[in-house]
């Protein structure tokens, strides 16, 4: 283990949180050890007041890194990577770090928080929409978000066995959960080779095997 001891960092998390698993990815691909809590989304854990008081913005993940408090998982990321540079997530090169830094944005910014639990309950409260139209809403902003990416990637010149060369970085680590969300919601995969060849290579390495939601300890 390198960094600090185990019992000062802690990571507050849901097995089905994609986010949660871009920082559980993160941390072991640095070989980062932390206590975990358990947030339960569906029980509404994170809408407490104790858990308010922990994280403001009442999301997960949340890390707790000795005397830091950390959200949101793309500048988590990033701060892990200044606080733990080896093995880097991002590139060296100004290049390759805006393309990374693109790649993960346009699932972070511009696909996930279109599909987020309360955006999905808020279509149903506000508008009435079913099982149907909530699933049609979904699979509509990853076919959309997803193709982008696909022909962003292909096109980049900047792709190799993962988004950006050989090197896994911040890219793959945001793209793995989502390829997990799409298939949970039965979202077509095919019409993105390039992302499910590297979501494929992705998956033979044990920080996102290890990680991944079914294996959660507070997984149902
Ligand atoms: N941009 C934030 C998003 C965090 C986020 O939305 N987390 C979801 C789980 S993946 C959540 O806590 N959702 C609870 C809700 O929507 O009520 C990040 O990357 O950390």
């Amino acid at each position: 283990m390198r960094g600090w001891g185990a019992a000062m960092r802690e990571l507050y998390t849901f097995f089905r949180s994609s986010t949660s698993y871009r920082l559980r990815i993160a941390l072991a691909w640095k070989g980062l050890d932390y206590t975990a809590h358990y947030v339960s989304l569906p029980k509404m854990e994170h809408r407490t007041e104790e858990y308010r008081r922990l994280n403001p913005q009442r999301l997960v993940p949340l890390l707790v890194d000795g005397e830091r408090r950390v959200i949101q998982s793309m500048a988590t990321i990033e701060y892990l990577d200044e606080a733990y540079p080896e093995p880097p997530l991002l590139p060296r090169t100004i290049d390759g770090r805006a393309y990374v830094r693109a790649v993960s944005q346009m699932i972070g910014c511009d696909i996930h928080p279109l599909n987020n639990v309360r955006v999905l309950k808020r279509l149903q409260s506000q508008f009435g929409a079913d099982e149907a139209a909530t699933k049609s809403w979904y699979a509509h902003w990853v076919a959309e978000g997803l193709g982008s990416l696909e022909s962003y990637v292909a096109v980049s010149g900047m792709s190799g066995a993962f988004c950006c060369g050989d090197a896994v970085t911040m890219a793959d680590i945001c793209l793995v959960p989502q390829i997990f969300n799409a298939q949970r919601f039965d979202c077509p995969l095919a019409p993105y080779p390039t992302l499910m060849a590297i979501f494929d290579r992705c998956m033979r390495l044990d920080a996102f095997t290890a990680t991944q939601p079914s294996g959660q300890p507070d997984a149902f």
